[in-house]
């Protein structure tokens, strides 16, 4: 039973200091491309045995101390009545740019929209059985909303900023119907056994501070109280969160995510003693082992031992990653933290 991951998110003592990865399940593994080959990405997610087995592999491979759920922010998204494709980054076919199209959102009971989601969870506890905990996750409602908006990644997210800006009844009718969701969704993650919820705020960052905490806050706000989270601690990752690090604490996550833009030491010293995730660049995983090395046992100084501290990337992992470098990183971790 490694509890590990699940100790230092509560801020107990751990032995060594517990690393995942995020994104660790995908296309940077041969394994992954090998299940990956014969069918489409929203297959393999619809497919619990198949999402089950690829949600394994970074564990037996890379040594992490947690499992990542095996599917994408956007699966639930779909479910409220949106055509969606990936090639590979996601694509609505139709997106949200009116109230009508707001209110023809619905929200599904979860076990009849997403039970491959809770069928995987399922069977991830089963072959699992402690030997390290299973995250689930989802989409911060901000993040969601970007996509389903903009019908695709953007460099500007001009789209939805205009919404915010000029329609601000059909931004907030949105970000209400999406958080209505999420605490459904999340909710049935944890019942189906996630062990801690991750919410992915990617987009957060894209917004100045005081924005942030007007137009986006206060749905995070609600959906963290929405979810029955006693023995489930949640963890928050906003990428560009870290100039915005006392706000975005206002959320009440358990854990802050930090990306590589602020330095570990700093985070601390603003966060005081909240839990901390992260927060190596994930290019360094390109550089040599001693380079590796370094940055890892650099984060382990600034962490300056407190307890707390869960090592991450600080976003996801590239799909061009050596995994070899992957593993070693881990390995450095366990290794120079060990008490
Ligand atoms: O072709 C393929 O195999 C699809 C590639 C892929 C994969 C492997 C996508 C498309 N999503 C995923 C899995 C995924 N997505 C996980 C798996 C669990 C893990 O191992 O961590 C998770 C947690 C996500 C979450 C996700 N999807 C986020 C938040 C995290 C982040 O990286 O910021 C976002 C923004 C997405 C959208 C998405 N889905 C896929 C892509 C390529 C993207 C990003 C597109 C963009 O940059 O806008």
């Amino acid at each position: 039973m490694n509890k590990r991951f699940l100790d230092a998110c509560w801020g107990k003592p751990v032995d060594r200091t517990p690393v995942w990865l995020m994104r660790q399940a995908g296309r940077y593994l041969p394994e992954y491309m090998k299940i990956r080959s014969s069918r489409t990405f929203l297959e393999l997610c619809k497919t619990p045995e198949l999402a089950a087995e690829v949600t394994l592999q970074p564990v037996d491979i890379l040594d992490v101390d947690a499992a990542i759920l095996f599917s994408d922010i956007l699966i639930p998204v779909e479910q409220m009545g949106m055509e969606l494709d990936f090639v590979p980054g996601p694509v609505f076919a139709r997106p949200i740019r009116s109230l009508a199209e707001v209110k023809k959102l619905h929200i599904p009971p979860m076990e009849e929209a997403v039970p491959f989601v809770l069928e995987t969870i399922a069977i991830l506890r089963r072959e699992l059985s402690g030997r390290v905990p299973l995250i689930g996750f989802g989409g911060a409602p901000f993040t969601l909303a970007c996509y389903m908006v903009e019908g695709k990644g953007s460099k500007d997210f001009a789209q939805i900023k205009k919404m915010m800006y000029a329609a601000p009844e059909i931004y907030s009718a949105l970000m209400e119907k999406i958080t209505d969701m999420l605490i459904e969704y999340l909710n049935a993650q944890i019942d189906a056994g996630a062990e801690a919820i991750q919410i992915f705020d990617t987009w957060g960052g894209i917004l100045s501070p005081s924005d942030y905490e007007k137009s986006v806050l206060p749905y995070t706000v609600r959906l963290m109280k929405g979810l029955r989270r006693g023995k489930t601690p949640l963890i928050h990752f906003v990428k560009g969160g870290g100039t915005m690090l006392e706000t975005v604490k206002k959320g009440g996550a358990d854990v802050m995510g930090l990306d590589w833009h602020v330095s570990l030491g700093s985070a601390r010293e603003t966060l005081q003693e909240t839990v901390v995730q992260g927060n190596l660049d994930p290019t360094v995983l390109f550089a040599p082992h001693a380079t590796i090395e370094a940055e890892v046992a650099r984060i382990l100084a600034e962490n300056a031992g407190r307890p707390g501290h869960i090592f991450n990337l600080g976003h996801g992992i590239l799909p061009a990653t050596p995994p070899e470098n992957a593993r070693f990183m881990v390995e450095c971790v366990h290794r120079l933290s060990q008490k």
